[in-house]
């Protein structure tokens, strides 16, 4: 098992120590940047300080140093944030230095996504991606919308805070075949089961799939309120969309 002084860089240590308590969180993080490349050690700290025009440098020079874009992705970008969602949740950093953190998260992605979308695959069909009513978190969101570029689908992104009018709007104006909802907070997680009904209510239900994600949805959550699939991450996403395509 690694130790914290494993950890190469010295500022994701300094947080590690100071900001974890879970065992198993601290595990998980000095596993991930252990084994992290040092530049990527030094992307995910540069997303922890919020500062974007590092974030912005480094990816380009990650990139132009031959590393994979979603090895950027997952041990630099989303690694980073992983660290700043606890500091948020034990209360040690607020809403402005948040906001800040998924800027410097926004000026990576932009140079992951182009690369991502560029990989010339096989065109798979369309996917309509939008966060639920009342919830303005998007950056999970934006990495599936990503990784499904990448795989050759092609995204309508109805952005943050999309009411189920929206949403049916959305599928009977494109005719696209699977929706996918994502809700970042316990209160928006009942506003998928609701554009689920509103779906029924307009008797189109069964025009579309429908796809959940996001930190606190389950499958449990997908199956009871009557989703056609779920996926924890990015790239699960990508698989549960081929899925519901392969079914439409
Ligand atoms: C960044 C952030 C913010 C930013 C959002 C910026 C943005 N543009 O998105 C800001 C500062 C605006 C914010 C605001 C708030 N936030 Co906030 N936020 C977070 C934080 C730290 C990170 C979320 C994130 O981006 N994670 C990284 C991405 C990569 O992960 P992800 O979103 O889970 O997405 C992945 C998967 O879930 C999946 N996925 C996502 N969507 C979908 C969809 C489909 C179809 C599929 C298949 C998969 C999938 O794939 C993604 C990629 O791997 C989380 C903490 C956390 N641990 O989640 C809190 C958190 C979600 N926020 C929280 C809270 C409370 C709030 C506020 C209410 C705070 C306040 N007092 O104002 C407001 C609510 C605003 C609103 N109405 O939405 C709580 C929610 C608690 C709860 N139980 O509901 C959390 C958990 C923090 C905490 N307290 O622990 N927040």
């Amino acid at each position: 098992m690694a130790e914290l002084t494993d950890v190469q860089n010295q500022t994701l240590r300094d947080e590690i120590e100071e900001f974890l308590e879970r065992p198993e969180e601290i595990e998980r993080f000095v596993e991930l940047f252990t084994r992290a490349k040092p530049l990527l050690q030094e992307i995910a700290a540069a997303i922890v300080e919020g500062d974007d025009d590092v974030v912005d440098e480094l990816t380009a020079r990650a990139l132009a140093e031959g590393i994979e874009a979603i090895e950027i992705m997952d041990d630099g970008l989303i690694g980073g944030m992983g660290i700043v969602g606890i500091k948020f949740r034990e209360n040690f950093v607020f809403v402005p230095e948040v906001l800040s953190c998924a800027r410097a998260m926004r000026a990576g992605m932009a140079h992951i996504e182009p690369i991502l979308s560029a990989s010339g695959v096989e065109k798979q069909g369309t996917v309509i991606m939008g966060t639920v009513k009342g919830d303005l978190h998007d950056i999970g969101k934006n990495l599936c919308i990503m990784m499904l570029r990448g795989s050759g689908f092609d995204v309508i992104d109805l952005g943050v805070d999309v009411a189920e009018d929206t949403f049916i709007d959305a599928v009977e104006d494109s005719g696209a075949k699977v929706l996918g909802m994502s809700a970042l907070l316990t209160t928006t997680m009942p506003n998928m089961g609701r554009t689920i009904e509103a779906f029924i209510d307009a008797d189109i239900r069964d025009d579309v799939l429908i796809m959940v994600g996001g930190a606190p949805v389950t499958q449990e959550f997908s199956d009871d309120m009557g989703a056609d699939g779920y996926g924890a991450d990015a790239l699960s996403c990508v698989a549960v969309a081929k899925e519901l395509f392969a079914a439409a």
